[in-house]
């Protein structure tokens, strides 16, 4: 049997959630680089594995998939290992609940506001903005409070065992970890609290960890003025992770300049990424 082929970038939270998934079954497979800072996911060739223009993209033997929620449960049901599903009908319905609450509310108010402000907009040299930050709060602590309630006493998102809730969550706690906010947010809920250290700190998350960009298109860097380096209350800012994150993209940017997203014929949309990162107003 061949082995399975992941295609996409390891700053995907999507993409982590797919070889989450492998390294659980501890699975060996191909990572093929697709560069979503430079619009490639929206470009042949990546269209003709994913039309829709979303990394992941996955191959194995021939079965070519998209969307995260098929290619997890493909991984579970086609390789050995531990069962990344509970066994019961109210395990399933909890795992599929937490699953579905970050794709619906969680993931779009978590990384497309407030990590895309607090770490991509700096990052880009360009000036976060704190509207968007305050506009997502509420949503993201309803969508935490929510993952608290149906955490309850179970030690992961489904029962006992861990699932692949936990692995669709962890890529975006990784994230929201590490902006400002995180902590207070994270604070506020001690059971998720619990359950984040132990995600945290799984073997397959250090295999996982993101290679961050290396390198921005001139058209979302160009003329943006530097971030302001605030110090929010009693916390380091930038954190290391930002820090270490920012000096890789400018070590990439002066070394070789990125290629500009282009525009195709036929697929004029542009990455919800660049969109996000256009200036406030
Ligand atoms: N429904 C898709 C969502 C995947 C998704 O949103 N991926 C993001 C990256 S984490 C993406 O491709 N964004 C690029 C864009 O929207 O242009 C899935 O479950 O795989």
């Amino acid at each position: 049997m061949a082995q399975p082929i992941v295609y996409g970038p390891s700053y995907s939270t999507y993409v982590r959630t797919v070889r989450l998934a492998l390294a659980e079954k501890s699975v060996a497979y191909d990572f093929r680089h697709v560069g979503m800072l430079q619009g490639e996911h929206q470009q042949p060739p990546f269209l003709e594995r994913n039309p829709y223009g979303k990394v992941p993209a996955f191959e194995h033997d021939g079965l070519r998939l998209y969307e995260t929620n098929v290619i997890t449960r493909y991984i579970d049901r086609a390789f050995p290992g531990t069962a990344l599903q509970p066994a019961d009908a109210r395990g399933l319905a909890v795992m599929d609940q937490a699953i579905s609450i970050a794709d619906t509310f969680g993931y779009g108010a978590i990384v497309g506001k407030l990590v895309w402000q607090r770490m991509v907009v700096p990052m880009m040299k360009g000036t976060p903005d704190d509207k968007t930050v305050a506009d997502a709060i509420p949503q993201i602590k309803l969508t935490l409070a929510e993952y608290e309630r149906i955490l309850s006493d179970m030690a992961w998102f489904g029962g006992a065992n861990l699932s692949l809730a936990d692995l669709h969550l962890a890529p975006i706690f990784a994230y929201m970890s590490a902006t400002p906010e995180g902590g207070d947010l994270m604070g506020a809920h001690p059971k998720l609290g619990a359950w984040w250290s132990k995600m945290s700190a799984r073997e397959s998350m250090a295999k996982t960890e993101p290679q961050l960009a290396r390198r921005i298109p001139p058209s979302l860097a160009h003329g943006r003025t530097a971030a302001p380096r605030r110090a929010p209350r009693g916390r380091e800012w930038p954190t290391p992770t930002v820090r270490r994150w920012s000096e890789t993209v400018a070590r990439g940017q002066s070394a070789a300049p990125g290629r500009a997203a282009k525009r195709q014929p036929g697929n004029p949309k542009r990455s919800t990424l660049a969109r996000s990162a256009a200036p406030p107003g």
